[in-house]
């Protein structure tokens, strides 16, 4: 595998496996949140594509345990994005593959329409992550428990905006209702830290200025979250299939 001068210079002092996750295959969509491609999770994370209007998909799964509280992440240090940031359970992408682009059935199912199909492989992306960062058992995320609600289309530089990564998705929304005694084994290459947190105790979060969030995951919590927090047994009020330009 030959690495170019120029991929040596942008990933100048980048952790190694985080570097080969940049070989992933992204799903690239149009506006609508088409997919029209691939792309490597590299290309798909330059401002410099961004800024021309590359698109990709995306999943940010919120994990609720029985007493209503929400698994946050802290990334790790290693992360060539959004580095440290705490954020929502887990966040990442839909590969480019049949699974988990939804299209891998035995064929006779060709009534259920483009979101659904895309909904069904964000689901397979996000039980393969939560495994991958948090070594959550796959018998603690089956498909049929999570809740699809909606998506939400983003764009945001990791840091300031002199710099060279960022995201520009379209994020579907996926809440996880599972018992209070899962086990967890983080991978620290992708989580530094862990907490479950109440709504009050988020809160608090937000108000300490050591701590730093995500982007989307302070959008989300400005405009949706704490209203599906106190609904996670009606939830179906919160779906649609709108794309929420935020
Ligand atoms: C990307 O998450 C997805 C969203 C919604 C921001 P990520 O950077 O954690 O992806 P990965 O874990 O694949 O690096
Ligand atoms: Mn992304």
């Amino acid at each position: 595998t030959s690495v170019s001068s120029r991929d040596t210079e942008i990933f100048d002092g980048h952790d190694e496996e985080q570097i080969r996750l940049m070989e992933e295959l992204c799903i690239v969509l149009d506006n609508d949140d088409k997919p029209v491609g691939a792309g490597t999770k590299k290309l798909c994370h330059l401002m410099e594509n961004i800024n021309g209007g590359l698109l990709h998909r995306a999943f940010s799964v919120f994990l609720f345990n029985e007493d209503g509280k929400l698994l946050l992440q802290q990334r790790a240090d290693e992360k060539i994005t959004f580095p440290a940031m705490w954020t929502n359970t887990c966040c990442s992408h839909p590969l480019c593959v049949p699974k988990e682009l939804g299209v891998d059935d035995d064929s006779d199912s060709g009534a259920i329409n483009r979101l659904d199909v895309a909904i069904k492989g964000a689901k397979f992306a996000a039980q393969r992550k939560l495994d991958h960062e948090l070594g959550i058992a796959y018998a603690d995320t089956p498909v049929e428990n999570f809740t699809y609600l909606t998506r939400i289309h983003y764009k945001s530089a990791s840091g300031d905006e002199s710099s060279r990564w960022g995201e520009h998705e379209i994020d579907y929304i996926l809440i996880l209702k599972t018992k209070n005694d899962i086990k967890i084994n983080a991978n620290y290459n992708e989580v530094k830290d862990y907490k479950y947190v109440d709504a009050q105790e988020l809160k608090d979060m937000f108000q300490d200025k050591s701590l730093v969030f995500t982007p989307w995951f302070k959008l989300i919590c400005q405009d949706f979250l704490f209203k599906w927090w106190g609904n996670l047994d009606n939830l179906e009020q919160f779906q649609d299939d709108k794309i929420h330009r935020l």
